[in-house]
This record gives structure tokens, C-alpha cells and sequence, in this order.
């Protein structure tokens, strides 16, 4: 194979392909970009695609890391049309879509080598396979807080679906606010040489949080922010509010459906 050289260490030619490269200045959330799986490679915390590069390489193990991330996209794929599917035979029974929208992300490179230099996990393959549970994620986005517990509970049903963890931050927000249902899943991807299990991490929100969430999201990783205690606080209001409006809009609903069925029962 032949090499180019990053910060004096031979890389393979295929790297400069396989990495596109974005500055941003702060961390996006990549599930902003709808409906896009990519292996997205940015400068966070000056932490470069070169020092990334660079260790896998080191490692002999840029092939497998790019094979494990396939798995994951794979794994992705197979979630997604679980949920698609979900959605389809629920809206047929109650004439409504259960979720308004579903986005996914695999995990960046750089946010995976921070993830793990965080937690204090070597930087190789198998340790990234077995330590991480959100490189694959998705993220569903329901109107109503009842069609979150019903599509965690349809999905964690089906036999080939193993729940690992669950933390609803919907019964118990942090403190901050946020509210979501997050739950890791392993699946099984049947491969060419055979099934492997992968994880993938599935968020479950109503519209209200997620708006909540995605403004919660710029302060996070906005540097400098003037006012940043009074928006705190401003944002712990408004989490409260979103809940107050996450409740009445079910009831309403409640109530409309209970008028339909009256109808429908003469
Ligand atoms: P990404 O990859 O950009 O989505 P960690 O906090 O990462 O060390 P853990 O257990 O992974 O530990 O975190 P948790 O609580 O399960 O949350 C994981 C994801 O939930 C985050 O991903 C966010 O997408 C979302 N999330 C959690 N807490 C908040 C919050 O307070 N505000 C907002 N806006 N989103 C939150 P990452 O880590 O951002 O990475």
C-alpha cells in the first residue's frame, strides 16, 4: 500500500477519502443533520484528525475501525426500520403518527477518542466496542409522552432486541432540565462472516423537549456566553413549562379521543 505522511507518521492513501474534514467551532449536535450517516471528522478541544489518525494507524487498526463503524451504521439502519415499521402499523390503528420525525448520528471519530480518553479507556478498537454504548444513536421525536413509553415498550418486545440500560430522564429530569427517555439496545447484524451484537442508543423525545434541548444544546458548547446564569435559569423555567405543556397536550387528546370513540360507538 502506498502512504502519505500526516505529522510524520505514514498513513495509508485511503485515509485522506475515508476522513472528511470540518472546523467547527464548537460541537455540533450531529443529529442536526437529518437523516445523514457519515463518518464526520472534527477539530474539538484541540484534539486533531491527525492525533486521531495518528493513533489509529499506530495501532494497525484504521481497517477495523472503519469496519466497526460500518456495523454500526448497519445496526442503525436495522433500528430504524424496526421504528419505521412500529410507526406504520401504530398510525394505521390510531390514525395518528406516533413520531413527527426521526434523525440519526454515528458518532464522530474525534467525540468517540474523547469519549474514551474522558473515561479513561485505551484508544483500540476492541476497547471502543466494548466500552462505548452511543456510537450509533437515533433519536425519535413523538408528539405525545404516551407513544414514548409505547414504542420503547413495542421495540424492547421483539425478540431479537436486548435492552443494556434504560435512564428516563422523562420520570427523573437532570437538573438542568432536560427531559428525554434514553434506552441502549443490542442488536444482532448479520455480517458476511456472521452476526455480531451491536449497541445503539435510542432518545426518545416529545417535540416540546427537543426544542428545549436543542437551544439547551448551543448553550452548552457556546464559550464565553454572557448572561450564562440568568439563561440557566430562564431555561429551568421553560423546561417546566414544556412539561406543563407536554401534559395538557395529552390530555387534550385524551379527551379528543375519548369524543371520537363516543362517536363511533353511537
Ligand atoms: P453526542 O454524541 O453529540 O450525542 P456522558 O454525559 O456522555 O459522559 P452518557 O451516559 O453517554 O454520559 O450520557 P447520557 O446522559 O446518556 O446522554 C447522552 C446524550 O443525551 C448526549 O450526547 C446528548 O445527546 C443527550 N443529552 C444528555 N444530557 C443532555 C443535556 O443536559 N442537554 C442536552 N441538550 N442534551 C443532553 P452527547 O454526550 O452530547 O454526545
Amino acid at each position: 500500500m502506498s502512504a502519505s505522511s500526516v505529522s510524520g507518521i505514514d498513513l495509508p492513501d485511503n485515509i485522506g477519502n475515508a476522513m472528511s474534514y470540518k472546523d467547527e467551532k464548537r460541537k455540533p449536535d450531529l443529529y442536526e443533520s437529518e437523516d445523514v450517516v457519515k463518518l464526520d471528522f472534527q477539530n474539538i478541544n484541540g484534539t486533531t484528525i491527525e492525533d486521531v489518525q495518528r493513533l489509529l494507524v499506530m495501532h494497525n487498526q484504521f481497517e477495523d475501525f472503519r469496519k466497526l463503524m460500518m456495523e454500526y451504521e448497519c445496526a442503525i439502519s436495522e433500528v430504524r426500520t424496526k421504528l419505521d415499521v412500529l410507526n406504520a402499523e401504530m398510525s394505521l390503528r390510531t390514525d395518528r403518527n406516533p413520531f413527527e420525525s426521526i434523525k440519526v448520528r454515528l458518532k464522530s471519530p474525534i467525540s468517540i477518542y474523547e469519549k474514551m480518553e474522558r473515561r479513561g479507556y485505551p484508544f483500540t478498537v476492541e476497547s471502543i466496542r466494548d466500552n462505548l454504548h452511543d456510537i450509533a444513536g437515533i433519536r425519535v421525536v413523538c408528539s405525545f409522552i404516551d407513544d414514548i413509553y409505547k414504542l420503547r415498550d413495542y421495540l424492547l418486545g421483539q425478540d431479537d432486541v436486548t435492552l443494556v440500560e434504560e435512564k428516563d430522564y422523562i420520570a427523573n429530569p437532570k437538573p438542568n432540565g432536560y427531559r428525554s427517555l434514553h434506552i441502549i439496545i443490542e442488536i444482532p447484524v448479520f455480517m458476511v462472516e456472521g452476526k455480531v451484537l451491536r449497541r445503539v442508543e435510542v432518545q426518545f423525545r416529545t417535540i416540546a423537549m427537543d426544542f428545549w434541548a436543542s437551544l439547551e444544546h448551543k448553550l452548552k458548547y457556546k464559550k464565553d456566553i454572557e448572561n450564562a446564569e440568568t439563561i440557566i435559569e430562564e431555561l429551568a423555567i421553560s423546561a417546566d413549562m414544556v412539561n406543563q405543556l407536554d401534559r395538557r397536550m395529552q390530555q387534550i387528546r385524551e379527551k379528543i379521543d375519548g369524543n371520537s370513540l363516543k362517536e363511533e360507538n353511537g
